[in-house]
């Protein structure tokens, strides 16, 4: 049935990545800007012919009105679709709420570096006199999972997989290769785990990897879901490469 072809795009700009403060659990709305991507991404897939099966999104509304807008485009309002704590985005911990370009003004462009995009060091944790944390940890969304050992209170990139891929391997694979179109709406750095596992990156490969907000990209996978083309995006590239630079350039001080 090879080859398969599977679309992700993360969120649209969230009201929070407008204002460049770290997001990670905390539930931020799209800004005017997000949804406007968002529907673009509905005309970009609408344009090139995409009808999905499935869809697959985290418990976050970002995550979720992007898919509505994308879904809406395609003309799929109804279409199935599967909501999961582990597409969320990786929690950052301590760091969530702060501005990224005035905690690089503190600690220096290369600590938060490290704290986006290294592999394994993670955030510093989000202790309960957090202003965020009890609105994270008694949400509701999360009765139903993570379970309060796994519940995380900071992840690195490392973690974050940790917690994606079983999801991945579990749920969406099987889909895959029973031949279903798939597109899965969600964040960042949930996405870049997806990304570094089918590309088998190195740890170091997948620190210069910048989504940008609400342009899908495709996978296509042989037989062993090994790609055959992989991060193809729907989008101008000189855009694409633009938005991805100013993505990096969020954990620079001014
Ligand atoms: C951003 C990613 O997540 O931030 O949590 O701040 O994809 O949900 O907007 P998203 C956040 P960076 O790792 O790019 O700083």
């Amino acid at each position: 049935m090879a080859p398969f072809k599977i679309v992700m795009v993360r969120h649209g700009e969230s009201e929070w990545n407008e204002k460049n403060l770290f997001c990670g659990w905390y539930d931020a709305n799209l800004s005017e800007k997000g949804k406007q991507e968002a529907e673009n991404a509905g005309k970009a897939l609408k344009d090139a012919g995409y009808k999905f099966d499935i869809a697959y999104t985290s418990v976050l509304t970002r995550a979720q009105v992007t898919l509505q807008a994308i879904l809406k485009g395609i003309g799929q309002d109804d279409l199935q679709t599967i909501k999961t704590w582990r597409l969320n985005e990786r929690h950052y911990g301590g760091l969530t709420g702060l501005n990224k370009a005035e905690t690089a003004a503190k600690y220096g462009d290369e600590q938060v570096a490290i704290w986006r995009r290294s592999f394994d060091i993670p955030p510093p944790p989000m202790e309960a006199d957090h202003a965020y944390y009890d609105t994270i940890v008694k949400d509701p969304r999360y009765s139903e999972g993570p379970t309060p050992d796994q519940f995380p209170k900071f992840e690195s990139l490392k973690l974050t997989i940790e917690r994606t891929l079983p999801f991945w391997n579990e749920t969406i694979v099987p889909q895959i290769k029973a031949g279903k179109q798939i597109l899965i709406a969600a964040h960042g750095n949930s996405l870049r785990g997806i990304v570094k596992h089918l590309d088998q990156l190195t740890d170091d490969q997948i620190m210069q990897l910048n989504l940008p907000t609400g342009i899908p990209f495709v996978y296509t996978l042989d037989d062993n879901l090994k790609p055959i083309k992989s991060l193809e995006f729907l989008g101008d590239p000189e855009t694409v490469k633009k938005a991805m630079e100013a993505v990096a350039a969020q954990g620079k001080a001014k």
